[in-house]
């Protein structure tokens, strides 16, 4: 399996991060995509390939043209208006203010576009999400050329980000952009498989009310764990999109025996939906040792994840999502790949 991957992820470093009662160094750090890297080549699963360089054409399929256009000029506007440090949101349009007027000053749009102050910008941000968009497409290319799957080593990933807003270390959502690009070029239906340990609430937003893309989801419950607002079992997806939203919450502690029960109903799920391509969002935060996150996955469960998914005999395309233990993130990465090279 091919790899796409681009060094200009690391310029999106060194940013401060909002946690319950503190500001600290951001775990989503430049290391994550290395240590996945190193382990792509030492464990030799294929090529490492650059991205082609696209427009911002297929972002604008499934995000706000708006929205999109304001993330280029958020480092260039903090600068401008004298601010030093992280760019970072602290005020939010929430149930009884104005979500229809964006203000003028900068500090006030990362508020409006965005639900979090999880996305936040330094001088490489803006780089390195464009450089983690060309990643995705780039490595789509591939399985629509005919490879049986590719991988997107993208960074910074991508599922929080909805049509209109950032959030959770996401800007542009890198497999809800490939999944639209996929259908843009022929297919007919397209399964998104996003096994982060956090809700996908971006993807699921985009395509709730679309039959054209299934999303299944799994993840911790919504009740206790981030994002909160989005990820309950009861989202079913909404008008032509009924039934084509599946959300698998599941209770702090979730071993690998419970947490393949909702992997394998999902597999059977996506089997009857019959797609044209399966889009792996590919989070390792399922792991016992992750530092954000609470669910019992040991290394060698990673490659079962990629055999199952080997079985349902689909194009498959990979996009990197979140993983913060990066002592192991390029273990159990790319032991989801690995596993499903083994089929
Ligand atoms: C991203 B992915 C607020 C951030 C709180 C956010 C976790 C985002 C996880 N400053 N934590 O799904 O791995
Ligand atoms: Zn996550």
């Amino acid at each position: 399996m091919k790899t796409v991957y681009s060094p200009l992820h690391a310029g999106h470093a060194g940013q401060m991060e909002l946690v319950t009662s503190a500001i600290v160094p951001g775990f989503e750090k430049p290391s994550r995509a290395e240590f996945i890297k190193a382990r792509v080549e030492s464990e030799k699963l294929g090529p490492i390939i650059g991205p082609v360089e696209h427009d911002l054409t297929a972002a604008k399929r499934i995000h706000k043209a708006d929205y999109i256009d304001f993330l280029p000029t958020v480092w260039p506007a903090w600068k401008a208006a004298g601010f030093e440090g992280t760019a970072m949101a602290f005020t939010w349009p929430t149930r009884g203010l104005r979500g229809d007027v964006p203000p003028k000053r900068v500090d006030a749009l990362l508020g409006y576009y965005s639900f979090d102050a999880g996305a936040t910008f330094v001088d490489g941000t803006w780089t390195a999400i464009k450089s983690s968009y060309d990643v995705a497409l780039t490595a789509a290319a591939l399985v629509k050329g005919g490879e049986r799957s590719a991988f997107a080593l993208c960074r910074p990933p991508g599922h929080h980000a909805g049509a209109g807003f950032m959030g959770g270390y996401c800007y542009i959502n890198n497999a809800a952009v490939a999944a639209q690009w996929f259908l843009d070029q022929g297919a007919k239906r397209v399964s998104i498989l996003d096994v982060d340990y956090h809700h996908g609430n971006g993807t699921q937003e985009i395509f709730y009310e679309r039959a054209d893309v299934q999303v299944l989801n799994l993840h911790g419950d919504p009740m206790v764990e981030y994002p909160f607002f989005l990820g309950h079992a009861d989202e079913r997806g909404a008008s032509a999109g009924e039934g084509f939203n599946v959300n698998y919450p599941m209770p702090f502690g979730t071993n690998w025996d419970a947490w393949n029960a909702s992997l394998e109903d999902a597999c059977v799920k996506l089997a009857a939906y019959a797609p044209d391509i399966v889009i792996v969002s590919l989070g390792v935060d399922t792991f016992e040792k992750d530092p954000i996150s609470q669910f019992k996955l040991k290394s060698p469960d990673y490659p079962k994840i990629g055999h199952r998914i080997a079985k349902l005999g689909l194009p498959t395309l990979f996009v990197m999502e979140g993983g913060y233990a990066v002592e192991e993130i390029g273990i159990n990465a790319v032991g989801v790949l690995t596993g499903f090279e083994d089929k």
